[in-house]
């Protein structure tokens, strides 16, 4: 009803005179209408139009079109119609019936009736309505009914239960969908079969032809949309994709495919599926997650790649799960089969450092000529974690990046390709996020073209266990992606879609799903036995012929190849197998580095080493700090209008300047903008980050009285700088994380940070954080320098707001608690080489300042913890000098007590050792007790990799002193558990080390503000209480009680 309302409404703004003076292309009048007011909207009621109702309102607009161009396209009463309704006929007066028409005017006033007597205009229009909506429901509902699944046995119930599956079903599903046929809903018959009909606008069944019998219609829409390829796409709101798709899989003929490409098609499905074959003959008991059911994969990505090479793209970041991978190693990046077949000897040494990874996931880059287009073409396959999807994001970050770097703006030389299994498709909500990044600004990489391996089983799985929806890739409906779904044993559709798959992502820059409708031969894996789960299905699959040999077979029949020619093909590619085979053997060790899917050349020397093991001081001129907290104290464009409220924050950062003094925001300001300054690009995304979660930042300003008008100061630095982004995200972790981490992959020349809302939030990012960014580089020997900004600190706002759980990140470090590493000159530098990552928690500006810029300074790349403050944002004592950040200064790992304690150390009677915020609530209450010089206060900066060194020296600097750590957290949380044995590990666990904090508790923070100030109160009393001894052990019951108690 909608639609014709709105069809109605587009009647009025054309006049027919003018229509007919331009005969305008159909599309430029849908331009130019969908701009103009709907004048009519208002008073025309489409119930008022007898004959106009939500089923005939496409017909109508059809006939409207084609009025348009020519108002002889059209019946003389559609005719008569369209002109007494732009002339402002009132709500049911356009429409004039035949008869009164013949008698002249009866319309309204002033409009001039055309045409003639037509007697069964009645049953005409009927019968075109009919015929309208019968086209329409092929392209809305064709896919039922398509043949897609090469085993017939899975049926998709689109009205009950969405997704069944099983034999039994069958039948009755079939019965189901025959609401297509003729004689069903749509009112025609038998004898309507030879009439002719003019067809809409809106299909091109035709060809060159403008009508058609009725029984040629169905028949070429059966053709069409009934085949081997089911076409999803009537929900795209967009007229012009549509008619796109119409026409590459309408127009008669289209989906023909030359001799030259089938030949090139059984070459490459022989490479698939031989390859199995292959691996099957000398590894039988062996792992591979082979492709058997689904060896099209293979042409399908290749035709992919073919096709957007031919349209200008030369580098493909492809990511993917187990299945089929190694088979997509070889035959479509072409790893050296050798190297593959050498993975599978488990008893090759290892050549690099890291613990290395299973085959089936690690990485691959590869730079060859494409034979199809003649050019050259970067393949990476990034390497993944067994957590399917999880690669998703962290495909479209690295391919992002690669696009920002050479200036890509609309994806045309980097695409990505995301493959998927059916089960984890629908199941995984990585994807959806995954999808909801697709188009924003920041975030998309103009187009992914997703190929599903739909097997119609996940493990020991069916689908209508796995999904409440039809198909798998439904969720790709929401980003109004076309979904092409196609019967994998039919190698030539699985070609033509992907082709157009790829035509899409070149014509509209969005994203596409091909969905390869398949089977799986053997059981999940080749050890598994897939008979006890689903008995029929795998009967029915052990009598299905591969597919290699039906086309292969059909082929031959064509007289597209000879007997021979196949069986020469096959032979020549065992032998290639073969050859390899012998080769692998001479291997003695395994590269990791062989592997690797991101590159960075030039950073490392030409062994992969750092080029040095140090790093040079992170400050910078007093001119420069001077320089950019001018910028972050400025608007630097004209006419300008910012809020009062944020001129009075630019102002106190002006006054900051002027003091050279930085709170939390400027020490930041100066580290992007130095960095930036000096050529590396910095990139800050995450949830409100631009102003800010805690209205601190403000790096866009927005104009208060132009819409969407920003500045971005930060861009107004140097003219030669490199460009800085900061974007504020989806409301996703997991997906922006891995988002994030993907773009740090590609180049070691930029700082990424993702900042979470709160640090808790990262939870919903583990995998990320757990599967990629601490082991990573283990794993793959990929090094990666992201930096996660954490904001953590308990402040009385409850249980979800308070803590980054510190304890997690800290479990996660490689650096061994009981061991004192070697006191080397690189000390400091060759423990951050050694690390799995960074974890640090700095309590002023010059520090973060400091460790933001060491990331970018450092010879190699660590990932970056970084728990990150709120109320010391605005912390009066929390500021730093310029004289803390200028050149020669450098990131202080611990900052040692620097008051009467530290002059006097012989006479301090504990240290209290601690981490960021706590260590202004413990100064200020040694203040208030005078206790200054009885107890040093010292910070640890840098929790990981540890600081033996320096605590050590701070342990013998006060040689008659209690050795404590304090902390705010919990005590089963925070800290404690990993400093414990490091701090007794520096004094060769020669003297005790005891704890003030919260007892242990199972939520990270209480929900009553009063309960957390007696709890702030009580561990900040126990941990200045000098009077308690070790052994006397908790001063109360329960997780809110402060201790003080030795740790042995
Ligand atoms: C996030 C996640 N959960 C569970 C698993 C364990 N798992 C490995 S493969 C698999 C089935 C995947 O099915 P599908 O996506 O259809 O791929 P297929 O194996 O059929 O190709 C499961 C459950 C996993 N790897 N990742
Ligand atoms: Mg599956």
């Amino acid at each position: 009803m909608h639609r014709l309302r709105t069809t109605v409404a587009r009647l009025r703004p054309l006049t027919a005179a003018q229509a007919a003076k331009s005969p305008a292309q159909p599309r430029t009048a849908r331009a130019g209408l969908r701009t103009v007011q709907p004048r009519r909207q208002q008073n025309t009621s489409a119930s008022a139009e007898p004959f106009l109702n939500g089923t005939s309102s496409n017909y109508v607009e059809e006939m409207y079109y084609a009025w348009l161009e020519n108002p002889r396209n059209v019946h003389q009463s559609w005719d008569v119609f369209f002109r007494n309704a732009n002339a402002g006929a009132l709500p049911g007066a356009a429409y004039q019936s035949p008869p009164p028409l013949s008698r002249g005017s009866q319309g309204p006033a002033g409009v001039q009736a055309l045409g003639g007597i037509q007697p069964n205009v009645d049953k005409l229009v009927e019968d075109h309505l009919a015929v309208q909506s019968l086209i329409r429901a092929y392209q809305v509902r064709g896919h039922h009914i398509a043949k897609l699944d090469p085993l017939d046995i899975s049926c998709v119930d689109f009205d009950d239960t969405p997704c069944t599956f099983g034999y039994q079903n069958v039948e009755v599903c079939k019965d189901r969908l025959r609401s297509l046929a003729v004689e069903g809903f749509y009112g025609l018959t038998e004898c309507d079969l030879d009439k002719v009909f003019r067809l809409p606008t809106t299909t091109f069944i035709g060809g060159n032809e403008s009508s058609l019998p009725l029984r040629e219609i169905i028949r070429r829409l059966e053709t069409a949309y009934c085949q081997h390829i089911g076409v999803e796409f009537m929900f795209i709101n967009d007229m012009d994709q549509c008619q796109w798709i119409r026409q590459r899989f309408e127009t008669p003929g289209v989906v023909q495919i030359r001799l030259e490409e089938k030949r090139t098609l059984l070459a490459r499905m022989i490479r698939s599926t031989r390859f199995e074959e292959f691996l099957q003959r000398k590894w039988s008991s062996e792992k591979r997650f082979g492709l058997e059911g689904c060896e099209s994969l293979i042409p399908a990505l290749k035709t992919i790649i073919d096709q957007s090479s031919e349209s200008g793209v030369d580098s493909v970041i492809l990511g993917m799960p187990h299945r089929g991978r190694l088979n997509v190693l070889a035959n479509v990046i072409r790893k050296e089969l050798e190297q593959i077949f050498c993975q599978f000897d488990s008893k090759l040494e290892a050549a690099d450092e890291g613990s290395g990874d299973v085959k089936y996931h690690l990485g691959m880059y590869h730079k060859r000529m494409n034979r199809v287009s003649d050019r050259l073409v970067t393949m990476s396959l990034m390497a993944n974690p067994s957590h399917l999807e999880a690669v998703d994001p962290v495909v479209q970050g690295k391919t992002k990046a690669e696009q920002f770097y050479r200036g890509d703006a609309e994806g045309r030389r980097v695409m990505s390709i995301l493959l998927h299994g059916d089960a984890a498709f629908a199941g995984q909500g990585v994807v959806y996020e995954t999808f909801h990044l697709s188009d924003l600004p920041s975030y998309t990489t103009h187009g992914t073209v997703h190929v599903v391996v739909n097997n119609q089983i996940g493990f020991t799985t069916d689908p209508r266990m796995a999904r409440s929806s039809p198909y798998p890739t439904d969720v790709a409906r929401v980003v109004n992606a076309p979904i092409f779904h196609v019967n994998a044993d039919d190698p030539e559709a699985v070609m033509y879609v992907c082709k157009v798959a790829a035509q899409w992502r070149n014509a509209f820059h969005k994203d596409v799903v091909v969905d390869l409708v398949c089977y799986r031969r053997n059981g999940h894996n080749e050890m598994d036995e897939p008979m006890f789960t689903q008995p029929l299905m795998y009967k029915k699959i052990r009598q299905q012929k591969g597919v290699l040999h039906t086309f292969a077979e059909k082929l031959i029949d064509e007289g597209v190849v000879s007997t021979q020619e196949y069986e020469e093909e096959v032979a020549t590619y065992d032998r290639i197998c073969e050859e390899a085979y012998a080769r692998s053997k001479d291997e003695k060790i395994l590269h990791s580095r062989h592997w690797l899917d991101s590159p960075w050349p030039g950073f490392f020397n030409l062994e992969g080493q750092p080029k040095s093991m140090s790093c040079p001081s992170t400050g910078i001129s007093e001119e420069e700090l001077g320089h950019i907290g001018h910028i972050a104290a400025s608007v630097p464009v004209e006419d300008f209008t910012i809020h009062a409220g944020l001129s009075r924050i630019l102002k106190g950062r002006a006054n900051m300047v002027s003091q050279r003094l930085c709170d939390w925001a400027l020490g930041e300001y100066m580290a992007f903008g130095s960095l930036l300054k000096g050529g590396v690009h910095v990139r800050l995304s995450g949830q409100d980050v631009e102003r800010g979660t805690f209205s601190h930042r403000h790096h866009i300003l927005h104009d208060q009285n132009v819409d969407k008008r920003i500045c971005v100061p930060m861009n107004h630095i140097s003219p030669d700088q490199a460009p800085y982004t900061v974007c504020n995200s989806s409301l996703s972790e997991y997906g922006v994380l891995g988002f994030e981490l993907g773009f740090a992959m590609s180049s070691p020349n930029a700082l990424v940070l993702w900042e979470a809302q709160f640090g808790d939030f990262h939870n919903t990012a583990q995998c990320i954080i757990d599967q990629f960014i601490s082991s990573g580089q283990a794993k793959w020997v990929r090094h990666n320098g992201i930096v996660l900004l954490l904001p953590h600190g308990m402040e009385g706002m409850g249980p979800e707001h308070s803590s980054a759980r510190p304890e997690r990140f800290l479990q996660m470090c490689n650096d061994d608690p009981d061991v004192f590493p070697p006191l080397t000159e690189d000390f400091a530098v060759r423990q951050l080489y050694d690390c799995n990552w960074m974890v640090v928690n700095c309590s002023t500006p010059a520090n973060y300042f400091h460790v933001l810029r060491r990331q970018i300074l450092l010879p190699f790349r660590k990932p970056l913890v970084a728990f990150t403050p709120k109320s010391l944002l605005r912390h009066p004592e929390a500021k730093s000098s310029f004289d803390d950040m200028l050149a020669g200064t450098h990131f202080q790992r611990l900052i040692p007590d620097q008051g009467p304690a530290a002059d006097a150390p012989g006479s301090v009677k504990r240290i209290i050792f601690c981490t960021g915020k706590i260590y202004y609530e413990l100064t200020r209450e040694r203040k208030n007790r005078s206790m200054e010089g009885d107890v040093a206060v010292v910070r640890l900066e840098q929790l990981s990799p540890f600081p033996f060194d320096l605590v050590r020296a701070e342990a013998e600097r006060y040689p008659a002193a209690d050795l404590v750590w304090c902390q705010e957290e919990h005590k089963n949380q925070g800290y404690y558990e990993y400093v414990k044995p490091r701090i007794r590990t520096t004094t060769n666990r020669t003297r005790p080390v005891w704890y003030a904090g919260r007892g242990p508790a199972a939520a990270p923070a209480t929900g009553n503000k009063h309960t957390h100030l007696t709890e702030l109160q009580r561990l900040l009393d126990s941990a200045l209480d000098l009077e308690v001894k070790p052994g006397t052990g908790s001063r109360g019951p329960g997780p809110g009680a402060a201790h003080l108690h030795t740790v042995q």
